[in-house]
């Protein structure tokens, strides 16, 4: 019995060790859009819930055990079938209960939170078309005629030998995705071969990148700063080596930025015809 409690308590002891050195690493990541913050009341909401009905059924069970136990001395009850009114109670009760807490208390923010996804009640100030291909991500922006791809950039030997690994093992890129804070920006995602899917927890946004369709989801950064996610829908042997970063920056640098990655109008026909799947971008240029 002392090894049980020993073992009990050097459990204890560790997770709690490790849950203040990871901070985040057991709860959501700090949220920047609407969504994420939804989804994180949500979780949070449903989670005081459920462990209140834990609680009180657990309760309510191991009383019941107690004291209606036969080494007691209590008597079983004998009737049987549906004569006795109290078992309508029994059996109707819980229901009403579950259907009052899953669509008035879950449901309705529920729904808010994926409302808010697909919110096209306004114009988004930019589009970005992500791409997943086997096995990096390709961001274009559509209007601006900006296109390149995004690769893993953690060194060979961190995976491979065991070289130590560095502090974004990863989750780091060459070109990662730039966005404005604070610009409602409609993200369109597309694949070139499997199905991939993008994905930035602390978004709150996660969308299945589909060949042969668009699939579209809105969302605003309401923070600037770096945010790392990865495929979230396994597409092959290297679906763990194609990470999402996105550094969310403020207005004036990312035009800045935007600027700095437009083609000069000399190269711009053959960067056009180096990169066929940017579509739009040619349509772009003979609309000029
Ligand atoms: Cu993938």
């Amino acid at each position: 019995m002392l090894h049980l409690y020993k073992f009990t308590l050097g459990f204890w002891v560790m997770l709690a060790s490790v849950a203040a050195q990871a901070g985040y690493a057991f709860n959501f990541p700090e949220p920047v859009t609407p969504i994420a913050r939804e989804t994180l009341h949500m979780h949070n909401l449903v989670m005081v819930v459920i462990l209140i009905m834990f609680f009180v059924v657990f309760g309510m069970l191991i009383y019941s055990f107690r004291t209606h136990r036969k080494g007691a001395g209590y008597k079983a009850a004998t009737f049987t079938g549906p004569t006795n009114r109290k078992q309508w109670l029994w059996a109707l009760a819980p229901f009403a209960l579950l259907f009052v807490i899953d669509y008035g208390v879950f449901g309705i923010p529920a729904f808010h939170a994926v409302v808010l996804y697909e919110d096209t009640k306004t114009d988004a100030e930019l589009v970005v078309k992500v791409t997943g291909s086997q096995w990096m991500w390709q961001y274009e922006f559509p209007a601006e005629g900006v296109s390149y791809s995004s690769r893993l950039i953690t060194p060979r030997d961190q995976i491979d030998s065991g070289a130590a690994k560095g502090e974004h093992y990863l989750l780091e890129v060459d070109n990662p995705l730039v966005l404005p804070v604070n610009k409602k920006v409609r993200f369109i995602t597309t694949s070139n071969d499997v199905i991939h899917s993008w994905w930035v927890p602390a978004f709150g946004v996660k969308r299945d990148a589909v060949p042969g369709f668009l699939r579209e989801f809105w969302a605003t950064v309401e923070k600037t700063g770096t945010y790392r996610g990865q495929c979230s829908e396994l597409c092959g042997k290297e679906h763990g080596f194609m990470p999402v970063v996105v550094n969310v920056v403020s207005q004036e640098e990312f035009a800045t930025w935007l600027a700095s990655k437009k083609p000069a109008p000399a190269a711009a026909n053959a960067a056009v015809e180096a990169a066929p799947a940017s579509k739009a971008a040619v349509v772009a240029k003979v609309a000029q």
